[in-house]
């Protein structure tokens, strides 16, 4: 099985994924969606273990938003603020046209999320059409903006396949991957199914896994054992367990630390996190 055979030092990457375009705010109280709320979670979960922050941004009514003075804003206020790694997300809404996606780029991050292929989005379809991922693709090496696939089933593998050998290495040279798994419509979040998408990864790629709702500590653990990174936050699940809601992102990002460290895996910091991935120095 691929387990990362370039994973620095053998820490674990975790990657915050804090707001995302889906949960409502009136419902979830702790979901970072003005600036101040967002460099206050970075803050909390940098000191808690985070390396890279995943951001969708909500506009003045939380609503998500691909604007892009508020995007080139919020990059510079992570920045100003910590020291994690600013991945921008192109995923945005469902509701997000191509070119909006497309523009993110223009705010600089340090990374984005770039999604393999077309998938089921609960009673929405999330469209990522071959097209739209190679201009996508060829936008993030033109711009030194340092990729990572997100992957939400097997087939995204096999585009990603497509793309690498069409198109070339990424900015940085460096190949990661996420698994976003238990989004209906998707693959499943169990151990067997990680283990498939790994083994289906490029050689050499290094990959984190996030799962969705109730798959989320089923992932965290079959990622672990299995050599890979993490992503969590509220983007993903909104609960630590049945009954408990989530309060801050950091305790999402805390248990991940915490999980690493009991498998001798503990997590990267910021600075080593960007020489693993590639992605140029801000600071
Ligand atoms: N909000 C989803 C439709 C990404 O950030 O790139 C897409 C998403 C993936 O969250
Ligand atoms: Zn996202």
């Amino acid at each position: 099985m691929t387990t990362n055979p370039s994973a620095g030092s053998g820490g674990t990457l975790i990657t915050v994924a804090p707001t995302g375009a889906e949960a409502d705010k009136a419902r979830y109280p702790a979901l970072p969606v003005t600036l101040d709320e967002l460099v206050a979670t970075a803050k909390e979960c940098e000191a808690a273990g985070a390396a890279v922050i995943h951001v969708h941004i909500r506009d003045d009514d939380a609503r998500p938003t691909l604007d892009l003075a508020r995007l080139t804003d919020t990059v510079q206020a992570l920045r100003e603020n910590s020291t994690l790694i600013v991945q921008l997300s192109t995923g945005g809404a469902v509701t997000d046209p191509y070119e909006s996606r497309l523009a993110v780029l223009d705010a600089a991050p340090d990374g984005c999320s770039l999604t393999c292929g077309t998938v089921n989005f609960g009673d929405d379809v999330f469209m990522n059409p071959w097209p739209f991922i190679r201009e996508l693709y060829q936008l993030t090496q033109e711009r030194h903006v340092v990729p990572e696939f997100e992957l939400f089933d097997l087939g995204q593998v096999a585009t990603l396949h497509r793309l690498l050998d069409e198109q070339g290495a990424p900015y940085g040279g460096h190949i990661h991957c996420d698994l976003v798994m238990g989004v209906p419509g998707g693959m499943p979040g169990d151990a067997a199914t990680l283990v498939s998408a790994v083994q289906a990864l490029p050689a050499g790629a290094s990959w984190s896994a996030t799962g969705i709702g109730r798959s989320t500590l089923p992932v965290i653990y079959a990622a672990l054992s299995a050599g890979g990174h993490l992503r969590v936050g509220m983007e993903d699940t909104t609960s630590l367990a049945r009954g408990r809601p989530v309060t801050a992102n950091a305790e999402l990002v805390q248990r991940a630390a915490t999980l690493a460290e009991l498998a001798q895996r503990p997590a990267m910091r910021p600075a080593e996190a960007r020489a693993f991935l590639g992605v140029r120095d801000q600071h």
